[in-house]
C-alpha cells in the first residue's frame, strides 16, 4: 500500500506543482500565517503534566466539523494538533488544516501528508503548518536531511516517522534529528503492536536519543492510559491519538488523564 500511496502522490504533487509553480508559493508564503513552536509546545506541556504531550489527530472530518474537533481537543488539554490531508487515502484535506488555522486555534498543528517532494512542505506553510511528517519508510536519508533544513528556516518542525530498527538507526544519524515518531502501526499490513515503541527504544538506541535531546513521540494503537503509561515507561514524552479519541462522546475528557 505504501508503494502505491506514494506512486500516486508523485502524481498528485505535479499536477498541483502545474497549478502552484513555486514562484507563486514563495508570494503566498510571505501572507501565511505566523509559525507556532510545535517542539516548545510539547516540552511544555510534559514540564507541566509529568505525562506525554498529547498530539491529538483530527482525521476525516469536513472542515466544519474539523474546527469544532480541532476546539474540543484544543480545550481538553492537547498541546498540538495533527491534521490529516490525504485525501485519497485517509480522506483528510488542505481545506481542513486551513480553517482550523483560520478558526484562531492555538496549539500548532502537524500536516500529515505523505511528503516526498520539498515543494510541499511550502505548500504547507502557505496552508499554516506549523510542522511536517516526513516518513523513513519514503525518504532517503538525504532528502530527509534537506527537508529538515528547510523546515528550520521556516521554525517549523519535522516529526520523522520510524517503524523498525533499521529505520531508527538510519534516522539517528541524520544531522539536526530533534523529533521522531515511532509509528506502532506497520503501514504495510496495517497491524498495530504498541511493544514496538519499547522495543525501538531499548539500550544503544535509548542512550543516543536521551544524548542527543531527541524527543520520542509515541504513534498509533494507544487507547487506554495503561496504555499511556507503557510507552512513558519506554520513554516517550509525547503521543499521537487519533482514533480513541473519535471514538469518545465528549472529546474534551480524558485527555490530559
Ligand atoms: C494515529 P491512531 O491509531 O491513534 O488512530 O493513530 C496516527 O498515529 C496515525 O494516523 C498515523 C498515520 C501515519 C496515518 C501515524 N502515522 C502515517 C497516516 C500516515
Amino acid at each position: 500500500i505504501l508503494e502505491e500511496i506514494v506512486w500516486n502522490k508523485d502524481k498528485e504533487v505535479a499536477q498541483l506543482k502545474e497549478r502552484k509553480p513555486m514562484y507563486k508559493l514563495k508570494k503566498e508564503l510571505e501572507n501565511a500565517p505566523p509559525v507556532k513552536d510545535f517542539i516548545g509546545a510539547l516540552k511544555a506541556s510534559y514540564a507541566r503534566t509529568g505525562l506525554p504531550a498529547l498530539i491529538a489527530e483530527v482525521k476525516k472530518a469536513s472542515p466544519s466539523r474539523g474546527v469544532q474537533i480541532a476546539q474540543a481537543y484544543e480545550k481538553g488539554g492537547a498541546a498540538c494538533l495533527s491534521v490529516l490531508t490525504d485525501t485519497k487515502y485517509f480522506q483528510g484535506s488542505f481545506e481542513n488544516l486551513e480553517a482550523i488555522n483560520r478558526a484562531g486555534v492555538k496549539c500548532p498543528l502537524l500536516c500529515k501528508e505523505f511528503i516526498i517532494d520539498a515543494w510541499q512542505i511550502y505548500y504547507a506553510r502557505t496552508k499554516g503548518a506549523d510542522a511536517v511528517l516526513l516518513i523513513a519508510a519514503v525518504l532517503p536519508d538525504l532528502d530527509i536531511e534537506y527537508m529538515i533544513k528547510i523546515c528550520k528556516i521556516f521554525g517549523m518542525a519535522t516529526l520523522v516517522e520510524v517503524h523498525d530498527e533499521k529505520e531508527m538507526d538510519r534516522v539517528l544519524g541524520i544531522k539536526g534529528i530533534k523529533l521522531v515518531g515511532i509509528n506502532n502501526r506497520n503501514l504495510e499490513t496495517f497491524e498495530v503492536d504498541i511493544s514496538n515503541t519499547k522495543k525501538l527504544l531499548e539500550g544503544e538506541r535509548g542512550r543516543i536519543i536521551c544524548e542527543n535531546d531527541i524527543i520520542v513521540v509515541g504513534e498509533s494503537g494507544l487507547f487506554t492510559p495503561e496504555d499511556i503509561a507503557f510507552v512513558q515507561e519506554a520513554g516517550v514524552k509525547a503521543v499521537l491519538v487519533g482514533e480513541s479519541l473519535v471514538k469518545q462522546s465528549d472529546p474534551g475528557i480524558g485527555i490530559t488523564g
